[in-house]
């Protein structure tokens, strides 16, 4: 089964969240000049007939009180990736197409998550816990019903083809819905009296190839339901690290002790931001005079918790003698294997003792830290000596 899932209003949506006064309004983002376009506007100004690429004069016509604010891109693309975050927590075979959508193959998931109904339920909730946003999501046994799907109940909708039900749909499909029929070939179709994909599958195949070149080849594969394009995750990141060049030269091993520890803590934050672990940890120094060195430990399980790639780390650093000043220090990780799934986690459990509990430790700093700003919380061992003191008022 795959799953489409699309954030609704996006752009406009994340807005009202930040800006509580904007609640329930008619907002429009875009650029307000004579020449802006709106790049999407709130469900609320959806009413007045406000729409995605429309000049923003005539914005303003249909929709005289609407509140029109400049986008903050940064912004979305933060809020985009924690959602594909959230995504990665049900499978690893996440496909994000925008900022706002996303493929899943779900076919895995029954025994951990429950049926189709119930994974997308559960996205859903997820979702909204995480970012405070609603979406649409879209079930069905081939990919671009999926699409179809999610865009039907918008918003906040759950709309789900099973596999009975996919012929009628196919049948009744008109082809105006199909993602890639745009304004010229949905005309073209209409010339040959193609209304729907129940239609097309019963055109003459050579002839529609003919007419339509290979876009045809595609109809008559939807119409035939197949479709088989795989979701393909994205993340095809081969390796993780972390490195600093030092503010001086230095061979004091307390300094880069603490050092390798605060990119231990990074690179587990990467690892856990990918959703992956890593079977090798690295050691990279450049010396004073720029030669550049590396240490590696391979290990048979896999480790994604700061702890355990800094115990690597730190072993890596007490065998390498140092004889030489250090000028940049870093801690890599590589050899990854997927850890979404607690099938995962339970196969390949962990290896250095205790290091689930850390795990535990840093996921909930990660989620402290998304929610209130990097660094709000972290651990003692991070905090140069002489700052552990009371936390003051504000925290
Ligand atoms: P969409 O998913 O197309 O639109 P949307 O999320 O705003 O609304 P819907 O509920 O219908 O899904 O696009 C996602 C974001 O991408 C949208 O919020 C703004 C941006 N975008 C553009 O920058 N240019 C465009 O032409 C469109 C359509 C969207
Ligand atoms: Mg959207």
């Amino acid at each position: 089964m795959i799953l489409h899932i699309d954030m609704d209003a996006f752009f406009a949506s994340v807005e009202q969240r930040d800006r509580p006064e904007l609640r329930g309004k008619c907002v429009v983002v875009g650029g307000s000049s004579e020449r802006g376009v709106v790049t999407t506007a709130s469900y609320e100004a959806r009413r007045y007939g406000v729409r995605s690429a429309m000049p923003m004069f005539e914005a303003r016509r249909r929709c005289p009180h609407a509140i029109i604010v400049p986008g903050r891109m940064h912004r979305y693309k933060a809020v985009s990736r924690q959602i594909m975050d959230q995504l990665r927590a049900f499978t690893p075979l996440v496909e994000p197409v925008s900022i706002d959508e996303a493929y899943l193959d779900i076919s895995g998931g029954k025994r951990l998550f429950g049926p189709p109904e119930q994974i997308a339920r559960s996205i859903k909730h997820r979702v909204m816990q995480a970012t405070g946003l609603t979406c649409s999501i879209g079930v069905a046994p081939l990919r671009f019903l999926a699409k179809i799907a999610s865009d039907m109940e918008k918003p906040d909708g759950l709309t789900i083809i099973s596999q009975a039900a996919v012929p009628a749909f196919i049948d009744r499909l008109p082809v105006g819905k199909i993602p890639g029929v745009g304004k010229v070939t949905h005309e073209k179709l209409a010339r040959m009296n193609l209304i729907t994909l129940g239609d097309v599958r019963q055109y003459p195949p050579d002839l529609l190839v003919n007419r339509l070149g290979k876009f045809g080849h595609r109809l008559v594969a939807l119409a035939r339901g197949e479709d088989p394009t795989p979701v393909t995750p994205s993340s095809d990141v081969k390796s993780v690290s972390s490195e600093n060049t030092l503010s001086r030269d230095t061979r004091d091993a307390a300094l880069l002790h603490t050092i390798l520890r605060h990119h231990a803590e990074d690179v587990g934050r990467q690892l856990r931001r990918h959703h992956l672990k890593a079977r090798t940890v690295t050691l990279k120094i450049k010396h004073a005079d720029f030669q550049q060195v590396t240490r590696s430990k391979t290990v048979t399980r896999p480790i994604q918790s700061a702890e355990s790639i800094f115990k690597l780390a730190e072993d890596l650093l007490d065998q390498y003698s140092l004889t030489r000043k250090v000028r940049l220090i870093g801690v890599g990780a590589s050899h990854f294997i997927t850890a979404d799934t607690p099938i995962q986690m339970d196969l390949f459990g962990d290896t250095v003792e205790g290091s689930k509990n850390w795990e535990k430790v840093d996921h909930t700093v990660d989620a402290i830290n998304e929610k209130f700003g990097r660094g709000f919380i972290s651990k003692a061992s991070l905090v140069p000596p002489g700052k552990k003191t009371e936390p003051d008022s504000r925290e």
